[in-house]
Formats: C-alpha cells, sequence, structure tokens
C-alpha cells in the first residue's frame, strides 16, 4: 500500500487533514538576552563579536528578543492559524559550559514555551543544536574532536528529562553539513575554522553525535516521541551531460548528502566519499562500531530546502565562476572536490542570489523518498529571503515571497499525489532574524520585525500562508 492509498487525498491541492503547517526559527536567531539567567558565550556569540565575521558586526545578542517576547509570538502563530513551531534549544542557555549539571532557568524559558504553544493548540517541534556549540566545548577542540559527540548525547539526555513529557517532535541537528563544512572548511560560520581534515573530523563526530544523541533520546522519553534529523540535502544537478559533469555532481552528492545518509540510515559511509577524500585523510578517526552507532531508527527524516546546486568539472588550474556564492571560495567547503565548479542558473533569484527552483524540491522529494520508502519526510526549511518594501501604514505587501512558497508547496503537493510520504511544512522563517554571516541585512521572516523598535508585523505573505494553513488548500496567492 502506498502512502497516498492511506493517506487520502480529497481534492486537487487539498492537503491531508493532519498535515502540520508551520514556521521554524532557531535560538541563536531571535532569542538574544544572550547573557542572562546563566546563559554564557556559544561559537556563534564568539564569531559575531569577532570584527570582520558578521555583516556590519550584528550579533545575537538582542536579535528579535524572543527570550522576552515569546508569548507575543505565540499569540501571532496562533492568530495566522499554523499548528506547528520548530524552534531550537541554545544549549548554552541550559547547559553553559557544555558539561554538568543544567541551569533551571534555561529550561525554564523553553517549558514555557513549550506550555504556551500546547495552550494554543501548537505542536512544538523542538531541535536540539543549531550551530550554537558552547564555547568551551570549542575551546577543547570543538565538532572535529569526539568527546564533543559526547557531551552532545548528555546535553539530549538534559533536555528530555525536562521536556519529554510535553514535546512529541525531537531533531537532533539542524544542516550538520553547515556545521562541518562552513564552520570548519571554508569557514564563513562559527568558529570559522578553515581545515579539510577538520571539516571531515567534525562531520564523522556530528554523525556520532546524532546516533548517540537518538539513543539518550529514546533512553529518556516515552515510546510515542517522533524522532528526526534536519538535513540540507542539495538537489544536484550537472552542467551539462558530460560524463565529468555527471561525476561533479556525484562528488558534490557523497560530501554534500550521502555523508549523511549514509551512515545515519545506511550503516555505513559511502566508499566513493572515502576515496574522493583519501588524499585528505584515512578515516581513522572513525572507529570500530561507530556507523552502528550513527545508525539509529528514525520516524521521519527532515528536509530542509532551497535551491538547486548546479555544478561542471573543472581542469586543474582553471579559473571558477565568480557568482557561485561559496562553494568557489578560497576554502573550500566541499573537500574531495578541487575540481569541481559551482554556477548559478540564470533566471529569477532571490535576495541571497540563490535561484527559485521549485521542481528541485520535488525531485529531491522523489529521489530520497525512492531510496528510504518507509521513512516518512517533513519539510523542515524552506522559504526566501526578499528586499521588503515597507508601506506608509507599516505593512508589507511581498507577494515575491508568497509566490516562492505557493510553488514551493505545489511541489510539495505534487510528491504527496505521487504517494510520497511528506507529514508537514515549516515555513523559514516565521520572523526575520539573524542571517549568521548576514546579520540583519536578509529578511526572511513572514513576520516583518522593525529592529528598532522589536514590532512585530505580519507581511502579506504570513497572511496568505496562515489561511492555507487554516484551510488545508492550496490557492494561489492574492487570487481573492
Ligand atoms: O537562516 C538559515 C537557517 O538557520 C538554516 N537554514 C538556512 C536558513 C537560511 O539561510
Amino acid at each position: 500500500m502506498t502512502a497516498s492509498e492511506t493517506r487520502p487525498l480529497t481534492a486537487i491541492r487539498s492537503f491531508p487533514s493532519d498535515f502540520l503547517w508551520g514556521a521554524a526559527t532557531a535560538a541563536y536567531q531571535i532569542e538574544g538576552a544572550a547573557a542572562e539567567d546563566g546563559r554564557t558565550p556559544s561559537i556563534w556569540d564568539t564569531f559575531s563579536h569577532t570584527p570582520g565575521k558578521v555583516f556590519e558586526g550584528h550579533t545575537g545578542d538582542v536579535a528579535v528578543d524572543h527570550y522576552h517576547r515569546f508569548r507575543e509570538d505565540v499569540g501571532i502563530m496562533s492568530e495566522l492559524g499554523l499548528n506547528a513551531y520548530r524552534f531550537s534549544v541554545s544549549w548554552s542557555r541550559v547547559q553553559p559550559t557544555g558539561r554538568g549539571p543544567a541551569v533551571q532557568k534555561g529550561l525554564d524559558f523553553y517549558r514555557a514555551l513549550v506550555d504556551e504553544l500546547l495552550a494554543a493548540g501548537i505542536e512544538p517541534a523542538l531541535t536540539l543544536y543549531h550551530w550554537d556549540l558552547p564555547q568551551e566545548l570549542e575551546d577543547a577542540g570543538g565538532w572535529p574532536e569526539r568527546a564533543t559527540a559526547e557531551r552532545f548525547a548528555e546535553y539530549a539526555g538534559i533536555v528530555a528529562d525536562a521536556l519529554g513529557d510535553r514535546v512529541t517532535r525531537w531533531t537532533t541537528l539542524n544542516e550538520p553539513w553547515c556545521t562541518a563544512f562552513l564552520g570548519y572548511g571554508s569557514g564563513v560560520h562559527a568558529p570559522g575554522r578553515t581545515d579539510q581534515v577538520d571539516s571531515l573530523r567534525a562531520a564523522h563526530h556530528l554523525n556520532l553525535g546524532h546516533g548517540l544523541a537518538v539513543q539518550a533520546l529514546r533512553a529518556a522519553l516515552p515510546a510515542d516521541r517522533q524522532l528526526a534529523v534536519s538535513l540540507n540535502l542539495h538537489e544536484v544537478r550537472p552542467l551539462t551531460d558530460s560524463a565529468e559533469d555527471r561525476d561533479a555532481a556525484r562528488r558534490i552528492d557523497a560530501v554534500g548528502n550521502r555523508i549523511w545518509l549514509g551512515p545515519m540510515l545506511d550503516g555505513a559511509y559511502p566508499e566513493d566519499l572515502l576515496a574522493d577524500t583519501a588524499h585528505l585523510t584515512d578515516w581513522s578517526f572513525v572507529r570500530d562500531g561507530d556507523t552502528a552507532a550513527v545508525r539509529q531508527p528514525l520516524d521521519l527524516l527532515a528536509v530542509n530546502y532551497y535551491t538547486p546546486t548546479l555544478v561542471s568539472h573543472v581542469a586543474e588550474g582553471a579559473e571558477k565562476p565568480q557568482d557561485d556564492g561559496h562553494g568557489n571560495s578560497e576554502h573550500s567547503p566541499w573537500p574531495g572536490a578541487d575540481s569541481v565548479a559551482f554556477h548559478r542558473a540564470p533566471g529569477e533569484r532571490t535576495a541571497m542570489g540563490w535561484p527559485v527552483d521549485a521542481s528541485a524540491l520535488y525531485d529531491l522529494l522523489s529521489r530520497v523518498s525512492a531510496a528510504y520508502p518507509d521513512l516518512p519526510l517533513v519539510i523542515s526549511e524552506n522559504g526566501a529571503a526578499y528586499e521588503d518594501e515597507v508601506g506608509e501604514d507599516g505593512s508589507v505587501h511581498d507577494p515575491e515571497r508568497a509566490a516562492y512558497v505557493h510553488a514551493h508547496l505545489e511541489a510539495v503537493h505534487r510528491a504527496l499525489t505521487d504517494g510520497v510520504d511528506v507529514r508537514g511544512y515549516f515555513l523559514w522563517s516565521l520572523l526575520d532574524n539573524f542571517e549568521w554571516a548576514y546579520g540583519y541585512a536578509k529578511r526572511f521572516g513572514a513576520v516583518r520585525v522593525d529592529y528598532d523598535t522589536l514590532e512585530r508585523t505580519p507581511k502579506s505573505s504570513a497572511l496568505w500562508y496562515g489561511r492555507v494553513a487554516r484551510t488545508g488548500e492550496l490557492h494561489a496567492p492574492f487570487s481573492d
């Protein structure tokens, strides 16, 4: 029996009645209150306070002050009609040094947030790690060190003990690719290190941390809890159909996608990845039993998708295109892929410069579902930054963002009608927020935040999305 037979779709562009309609955020991007109630610096506090690392020196010190305004933010979600909210826990807030006992006030904050959500009929979806490693753990070596994976599992157990009675949906890591390869490879993210071997060691210890954390969660949580990991899977497309370009796509698929899917879901690193990176490392940091520990049964695979990845082969020493984001930078976040160039497809782009292509989301969902047919999927992030214009009355009409979300929801619907088991969609992001190295310069929010007053104003895309969420029916933005 296929998923579509068990989960009937009553009309074209109707979504299942139990579909999760959510929005997503992450602790460092919204909370602020960086030094309150016992919280100590994470690597992103250190990085953002380091001159030259973040646009115009922006930091998350105040962010959008969600720590003090969470009730208002839950109220906004409730008014929009969302039935789920994905947030992350700040490790430094609940276990400041990354070791030892928890800080009660930190846990109390998340308990209060969860209770507010539940009272509003909004299902909390908790992510344990969205990039903000306690600085003390980085000082001890960070993710390239095995001990960080062990500390992560202890932290997972602490949060599970504190919130397991009321949170059903748990995610271990968010986008470990970014942690490993932007944090330790290209250095554009915290902690800003640029060593390809360290980035591969970090990748393995993130995998291990995920597996150990799942074990800790299963031990602490009631049996019905849903466990997942959020991966920013790359829909990799070769520039041409040449064998060389197809091999370039294979390399990026290996170090972008299969480096996680392999150990987490199949219990082994892909042979081609090991071969591609053999000149850098013999992978002896993978100990006997590690891949078995990484491979733990999951209830869902959470997928973050924004834009496709277009690649070609380049000869050694040849120029790479300039307009590529970080792919072709001096310190590459793609170990084993020096012969690969990154391109941006022509056509419409978001304010990040990312090409808009919803067909790649459909292809990605179809491919992952074909490879892992028994594992339900959820879109844990999708959305777009645009240059919003504020009207004289303070309102923001953002048809481009609504069109982007509409196109991607159509792709999700198409996948559903094909029988792909997609359980929900979380819009990135609920609020304008701290967009990492871009600071506050890029706005992904469905809700505008005035950074002077911290006033929140739902954009027209939020009102449109709220109606889709309330009705479960996808209609074109602003068609009525
Ligand atoms: O803001 C980020 C988020 O933290 C992780 N996924 C991508 C988003 C947009 O860049």
